[in-house]
């Protein structure tokens, strides 16, 4: 059958500056957390590569739009390095960055895509961690004057705006899962980092309405779908404070302008309330979003651990676990994470029926493939069906969500081309495109980019 999107819908991809530019020593850029700790410790990352390289792109940005515009994109979706516009992350504003932009945004404008700018892809300055990081509220309104800038700045040019990529993940990973830096595990401190990246995204919007900027601001969420492991009542329990926990906290708070009184309850009941100021519930009320950003790559599969079955015990993020085991799940052979296309579908009904249908786009979807130069053919071109069946899959639920009413706006992947990931590196690939870093990071388009191509050039595919 015939899958025909709207004719204005925004076909693109997404990237991030730390993962695609590069050129983290020159031209004035201070450091970020990433930058600083593969200094401080590389055999933590992959093959011990950091991002001070990454794709390139601060050099080879004409390139690279020029190939998005070969590659029928309308829309891009990229970040400003807080740390390369303000190396100390307050203050003095970096002339060369300014430079920069202007002219990624000039050549996006000029091929006929439109650029969504991202303020924050989990890049904290390090001069703003050494003060704390979100933990500090300091920092919250560093975070606002830097937003302001760039709407000052880049403000005229860009009428897409995010505050933040995926909130929820330095939260997690910084500080409950030991993955990103500052790796510590502490659930009082993860829940006031939440709450004042939070109050840091609203208070952007704030600034960005009091710029009086003609465009619409928004953040980008993984709303991941929370479902139980199996019909036991504590998993049922446990799936929606997992969905609690990761989902609602920011998406509440963003659409609706307040936290679930389900998470305060619990988070009280703990005693691990945040620090708060009064003023901040009107800050949060007054500025929320004008357009979600939707991440989905797989859902979690939540259990309950055992100390948690009684109906009545009261269950915390460490009282259950994704069930990787769960039999039947559908994996990607190539990455390990579970293909579960029909999530994509559950977020954009959720969101129409629970979130007053907020103007919303997939602003990432993709597939990560290890050692994918195994599939290239003889023409050195990368086969990657796997990934044009991925993406299909995934469009034709978004399509049954829009034609049921969801007020779906677009389809960004992840990613335009191959990248520099937090902690795997180059290990999974994701692009459209690929990147040879034995070759002077040589671009490649692979079958998924020319597929791409014609499915943003017929608003849909067959
Ligand atoms: C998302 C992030 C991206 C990207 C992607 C793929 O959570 O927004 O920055 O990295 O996940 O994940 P990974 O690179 O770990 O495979």
């Amino acid at each position: 059958s015939q899958y025909t999107f709207p004719n204005d819908f925004w076909w693109g991809s997404a990237a991030s500056a730390t993962q695609t530019e590069g050129a983290a020593a020159i031209d004035g850029k201070g450091k970020n957390i990433w930058d600083y700790w593969y200094e401080q410790e590389p055999n933590r990352f992959f093959q011990q590569v950091g991002p001070s390289e990454a794709s390139r792109f601060y050099e080879a940005y004409q390139t690279d739009i020029a190939l998005m515009k070969k590659l029928g994109h309308n829309s891009f979706r990229m970040s400003i390095s807080w740390s390369r516009l303000m190396p100390n992350g307050t203050g003095e504003v970096n002339p060369a960055a300014v430079n920069f932009y202007h002219h990624v945004l000039d050549e996006l404008i000029n091929a006929g895509i439109e650029p969504f700018v991202n303020l924050y892809h989990f890049d904290m300055p390090l001069a703003m961690q050494q003060i704390g990081g979100w933990e500090n509220r300091d920092v919250v309104e560093a975070f606002q004057a830097y937003a302001r800038t760039c709407f000052q700045l880049f403000g005229p040019k860009v009428s897409k705006w995010f505050t933040q990529n995926e909130p929820i993940v330095p939260v997690e990973a910084g500080y409950l899962y030991d993955m990103h830096y500052p790796n510590v595990v502490d659930f009082k401190r993860a829940v006031q980092v939440g709450y004042h990246s939070a109050l840091a995204s609203a208070k952007a919007i704030q600034a960005y309405k009091e710029e009086r900027q003609q465009g619409k601001i928004g953040i980008i969420l993984n709303v991941t779908p929370s479902y139980p492991r199996s019909s036991h009542a504590a998993d049922v329990k446990a799936a929606k404070i997992a969905d609690l926990f990761f989902n609602r906290s920011f998406l509440d708070v963003s659409v609706k302008g307040e936290f679930p009184k389900e998470l305060i309850q619990l988070l009280e009941k703990h005693d691990l309330l945040p620090v708060t100021q009064t003023e901040d519930r009107v800050i949060f009320s007054n500025y929320t979003i004008d357009l979600l950003g939707v991440n989905y790559y797989q859902p979690r599969r939540v259990k309950a651990k055992e100390y948690a079955a009684h109906p009545d015990a009261p269950i915390m993020p460490e009282h259950f676990f994704d069930a990787y085991d769960m039999p039947g799940r559908k994996m990607n052979p190539y990455r390990g994470w579970e293909i579960y296309e029909k999530g994509i579908y559950d977020i954009l009904i959720n969101l129409k029926d629970n979130y007053n249908n907020v103007e919303c786009f997939i602003s990432e979807n993709g597939m990560g493939v290890e050692n994918e130069q195994r599939f290239k053919d003889d023409s050195g071109i990368i086969q990657d069906d796997y990934r044009i069946d991925f993406y299909k899959d995934h469009l034709k639920w978004v399509h049954k969500a829009l034609e049921e009413g969801a007020n779906v706006k677009g389809y960004h992947v992840w990613t335009f081309m191959d990248n520099w990931s937090w902690m795997n590196a180059y290990k999974n690939r994701y692009g459209l495109v690929s990147v040879d870093l034995n070759n002077n990071a040589k671009r490649s388009i692979k079958k998924s980019g020319y597929w791409f191509k014609d499915v943003a050039t017929n608003n849909g595919f067959f």
